[in-house]
């Protein structure tokens, strides 16, 4: 039996180290685990920090095809969180990398440890530039819409840096 692949979406950050490398390394190890295909991924935005003083951060949005459960895939991005040897010091603070499941099909989940859509992601321009170039209409936390977004969406502090990160899928279509 085939299972059906279920689509969702990762929001990709860094602020310590080889910031772009440290991005495209999660898109790897995301490809190479058993159940994930990365299809695609944003632009890459350098960001102003939301929170405490710390580094710009360079952050990006990628799109995955997965028969993975969504506790799964938390776990399958908190895993490669740990293999970019991420320092988890201070909440919000500097980070190698910080892999969130923003979205997962159109579930609605609030369990302890996984809530999706992503809490947080309506407010935050870093999220939602990049989510919008590959997504009108992404599923939203309550019952928010894009539309009604867009125009409080502050853009300022979220600048193109770099072109997509590369996937296999991307490869092999010739990108
Ligand atoms: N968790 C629950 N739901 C989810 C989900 N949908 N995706 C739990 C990922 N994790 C989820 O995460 C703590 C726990 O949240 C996880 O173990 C998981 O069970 P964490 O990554 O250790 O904590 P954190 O990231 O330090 O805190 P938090 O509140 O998740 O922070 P955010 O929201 O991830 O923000 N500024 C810019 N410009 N760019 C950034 O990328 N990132 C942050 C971190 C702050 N400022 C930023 C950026
Ligand atoms: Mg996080």
């Amino acid at each position: 039996m085939t299972v059906p692949e279920v689509r969702a979406f990762l929001g990709l950050g860094s602020n310590l180290g080889d910031r772009l490398a440290n991005l495209q390394r999660a898109v790897d190890l995301l490809d190479a685990t058993p159940g994930i295909r990365v299809v695609r991924t944003s632009r890459v935005y350098e960001t102003a920090p939301v929170g405490p003083p710390q580094p710009d951060y360079l952050n990006a949005v990628a799109e995955v095809r997965t028969t993975l459960t969504a506790r799964e895939l938390l776990d399958a991005s908190l895993e490669a969180e740990r293999a970019l040897e991420r320092v988890r010091a201070e909440r919000w603070g500097p980070r190698t990398a910080d892999i969130d499941v923003l979205t997962f099909g159109a579930d609605h989940l609030d369990e302890p440890g996984l809530t999706v859509p992503h809490p947080r992601m309506h407010e935050r321009a870093f999220v939602l530039v990049p989510l919008l170039e590959l997504e009108s209409d992404p599923p939203l936390p309550g019952d928010r819409s894009a539309r009604d977004l867009r125009s409080d969406l502050d853009p300022d502090g979220v600048r193109p840096f770099a072109p997509p990160l590369d996937t296999r899928a991307g490869a092999a279509s010739g990108r």
